[in-house]
């Protein structure tokens, strides 16, 4: 877009001194019948929900504009200090709900709606989700956004616009069928482009020395090929507190100049083609939750990620501050959701030295005083690499910076421990080799004064193994911030009765105090408390009843006990052994060990990555199990299963208010932290689980009687794999025996005769990973005692209420506190207030 100046901007600031709105049923349905009537153009003879929806989304966000200008002049005149969200991925779901129940007009959009005889429910439902990321890592930074905006902390989100987000999974004969997800195809009402703050990113080209006018020696980055980054804005409310932060996500766009270049030299095709280039580089996200390595591409959005948002905050420094940086670093910090925007740490040194002037040492003082790291993963196999050889070609400059970078810190490791070679080799931010790579986490490691885990267990385990020889060297920078969930989305919005219920016990304090839950604990010994309770539960139990026929064809029967694990599919969070599970009840039914059944319905939701075959078979499995199991007479009402589609934040919305049992089974030491366990828990799910990530601090939370614990330590893990023997342990089981029969004897693939061998296989070897095996009786067993209490129904409940009581740790406000206290050390800032 080009932007002329106005030639008497003097009238401006007047122009947007407007009015506040009312937030009243009356205003709301009026600004309603405007939009959709005026602005619009519509009338009686629409019949779609996309227009009633589209003119609420543009009557909400009205309301939330004035907040955000507010918002941004208070920061603005306090000159804060500030933090910087860098994500790949903001999970962000749908929008419309979350700002109406923030700034509190939830009761009057559904009266002002149904005075017009509309629903807000069936309106609400036209919403797509904002499905920027893959899972856990997307999700929490959304979380995080909403609990900064409601501790009223300067932080900014800065990530990518992709074109499309994750894509839409469809069940095709048991299979996984992926389909793009072009989710801003009807708009988004929810952004505003900001061209007046486009940057520009520089790729390719080579990197120059040379001396400056006054002898200083100085590098700059020549013949590159630029690419504009566009920033498109969405406003992210507190909880009626009147703030609004900013999400800033970035678009790639070609330049004029790269254009021009081309259609001179008489290639017009060929400056399309460039265009289109630049383009891609934000059409879509890669849908691995694991680090797929070598994907250029995949580069190219990172760097484009870090170096527009980095610009964007020097940008504004130098504008309110001039070519002083002495205060960058008390006024600004960054913080690294895992390593992916981690060329950030060598695009800051670029920038200050480059770009601004300053020498190394103050360039390297800035940066290691404003960058902090956080690591997503105890894989060693999902710790990003890229090739040196990649890195050359595309960021020729940065590796420069790297390789100095690197050379003075292993003079600082030489130092600490001399003369040990393997350590230096060990440490190297290169990997030498056939092929060098730069390891992206001792880049990150090495550019942060703060690195940090996502569960206690998890920051203990990055100490002892993965990062045992920085831990050794600066055992300061280390320290956990255990995840949470925002519980604003994650039980105030999707689950109205509960809200209803607790507040009516003990107020509505929770919902920006997490910690008040424990009020509720008195109330699990109230038998007319728990017969609420239960009658809430069971409410929601038949919503999700409903989406499940709906979705699946399957009908749960809704006094059965629902059983839910629901996650992206890989074999470390181990779905395998839920369906052995699975596979062992409906053998026992099938051989008529029924006395005292508890009935059960399997839940089972998530992605595979697109080229992970065994997750993809293992989704395939659990298609089929639950083909013969539904439909088997005999089996009736005593077990179903269901596989639903498309999990997304708006499925997980519906699905853990209703769920009983929280299935959180990855083989101890591989989940970092999980978060979907938090949510469950807070909505009064008990977790059957194994000592893996924030498990272990939710047992401890809500205590050893009211979790189901199974399966092998983390230690105990490492130690199995010596002499790990899975023939055996199936051989000494005879109830393990008998589902790997009906397994080989393809019980469950009659016509798709070896279909399944791979993951039989997988359970059989000595070198399974994930110990699956190991794990099997110990989960059945930890699975009978769940039943044998869910047949209780004032046990059951108690431990649900109890589980709800005991969920205040949870909660990302905490987290970011936390976060704030020890590494931001930001100031609350109140908006200016709307007049
Ligand atoms: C990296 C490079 C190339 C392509 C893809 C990736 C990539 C993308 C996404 C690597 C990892 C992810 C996502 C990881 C993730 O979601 N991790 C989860 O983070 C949660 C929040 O901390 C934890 O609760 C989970 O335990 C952890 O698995």
């Amino acid at each position: 877009m080009r932007l002329k100046p106005l030639q008497n901007s003097s009238p401006i600031a007047g122009l947007t001194e407007l009015p506040a709105l009312g937030l009243d049923a009356d205003s709301i349905g009026e600004d309603f019948r405007r939009y959709f009537g005026r602005t619009l153009g519509r009338d009686k003879r629409c019949h779609s929900t996309h227009y009633p929806y589209e003119a609420l989304a543009l009557t909400v966000r009205d309301r939330l504009m004035e907040r955000w200008k507010n918002t941004r002049y208070a920061y603005e005149e306090r000159d804060c200090r500030r933090m910087h969200y860098l994500s790949m991925e903001f999970l962000m779901g749908r929008s419309l709900g979350n700002a109406m129940l923030n700034l509190g007009v939830v009761d009057a959009v559904t009266q002002g709606l149904h005075d017009l005889g509309l629903e807000l429910e069936e309106i609400a439902e036209d919403e797509s989700d904002a499905g920027l990321g893959n899972g856990g890592l997307g999700r929490l930074a959304a979380c995080f956004l909403d609990s900064c905006a409601t501790l009223q902390l300067p932080v900014l989100g800065y990530g990518i616009r992709y074109e499309y987000g994750m894509f839409r999974q469809q069940i095709e004969n048991g299979y996984q069928v992926e389909e793009p997800d072009h989710w801003l195809r009807d708009g988004n009402p929810w952004e505003l482009e900001r061209p007046e703050f486009t940057q520009r990113v520089h790729f390719g080209g080579r990197a120059e020395y040379y001396r400056s006018d006054d002898g200083h020696p100085r590098a700059r980055w020549v013949d590159t090929h630029d690419v504009l980054a566009v920033p498109y804005d969405v406003p992210v409310p507190g909880y009626r507190n009147g703030t609004v932060n900013s999400l800033r996500m970035w678009q790639a766009a070609a330049t004029d100049v790269f254009d021009l270049d081309e259609f001179n030299a008489g290639s017009y095709p060929e400056s399309v083609a460039a265009k289109n280039a630049a383009e891609h580089i934000t059409m879509v996200l890669y849908p691995n939750d694991k680090s797929e390595n070598g994907k250029e591409l995949r580069l190219r959005q990172q760097y484009f990620l870090a170096s527009a948002s980095l610009k964007d905050v020097v940008r504004r420094w130098v504008r309110d501050h001039g070519e002083d940086f002495s205060q960058f670093a008390e006024k600004n910090c960054f913080q690294l959701n895992d390593t992916h925007p981690s060329c950030a740490v060598a695009e800051l040194m670029r920038l200050l030295m480059d770009e601004h002037f300053l020498g190394w040492e103050k360039a390297w003082d800035i940066t290691t005083r404003t960058t902090a790291y956080t690591n997503h993963t105890l894989l060693p196999e999902a710790l990003e690499k890229w090739s040196v050889r990649l890195f050359k070609q595309m960021l020729p400059r940065l590796l420069d910076v790297i390789y100095e970078i690197n050379a003075r810190f292993l003079t600082e490791v030489a130092k600490r421990w001399p003369g040990d070679v393997k350590r230096q080799q060990r440490m190297s931010i290169i990997e030498e080799g056939a092929d060098p790579q730069v390891r992206m986490a001792y880049l990150a490691i090495v550019g942060s004064y703060s690195v940090n885990g996502v569960a206690a267990l998890h920051s203990e385990l990055l100490k002892q193994g993965l990062f045992r020889d920085f831990y050794k060297l600066w055992p300061k920078k280390f320290n956990n911030k255990t995840n949470g969930v925002t519980q604003r989305r994650w039980l105030a919005w999707c689950n109205p009765g509960l809200t209803e219920l607790i507040s009516d016990a003990i107020g509505d304090g929770w919902v920006t105090d997490l910690e008040q839950l424990q009020r509720l604990r008195p109330y699990a010994n109230n038998a007319d408390f728990r017969a609420r309770w239960h009658e809430v539960k069971q409410a929601n139990k038949q919503r999700l009843v409903d989406l499940v026929q709906a979705e699946c064809h399957v009908l749960f029967p809704g006094d059965a006990l629902f059983d839910v694990q629901v996650k992206r599919i890989h074999e470390y969070k181990r779905q395998l052994l839920n369906i052995l599970h699975v596979i062992h009840l409906y053998d026992r039914i099938k051989r008529g060990d029924t006395a005292d059944w508890v009935q059960r319905c399997v839940l089972i939701s998530g992605k595979a990555a697109p080229g992970y075959a065994i997750a993809k078979l293992i989704i395939k499995l659990i298609n089929n199990v639950a083909k013969v199991v539904n439909s088997d007479p005999d089996v009736g009402d005593r077990l179903k299963i269901a596989f639903l589609p498309d999990y997304r934040v708006t499925a997980m919305e519906r699905i853990c208010p209703g769920t009983d049992l929280s299935e959180q089974i990855s083989t101890a030491g591989k989940e970092a932290s999980g978060t979907g366990n938090m949510k469950f828990m807070m909505n009064g799910a008990v977790t059957i689980g194994t000592l893996d990530g924030a498990n272990i601090e939710i047992r401890e939370q809500t205590g050893a009687d009211n979790f189901f614990l199974f399966g092998l330590t983390a230690q105990q893990v490492e130690a199995m794999h010596k002499d790990y023997d899975p023939g055996a342990i199936i051989e000494g089981d005879e109830d393990f025996q008998r589902v790997m029969q009906l397994l080989r004897s393809a019980h469950f693939n009659q016509f798709e005769f070896g279909l399944f061998d791979s993951v039989i296989d997988a359970i059989n070897s000595p070198h399974d990973p994930w110990l699956v095996a190991a794990d099997f009786r110990g989960f059945v067993d930890a699975q009978r005692r769940a039943g044998d209490a869910y047949r209780d129904r004032e046990r059951w409940t108690r431990m649900s209420i109890l589980n709800t009581a005991a969920s205040g740790k949870f909660s990302t406000d905490r987290t970011i506190r936390e976060y704030n206290d020890d590494i931001w050390n930001l100031e609350r800032v109140p908006p200016l207030p709307v007049k």
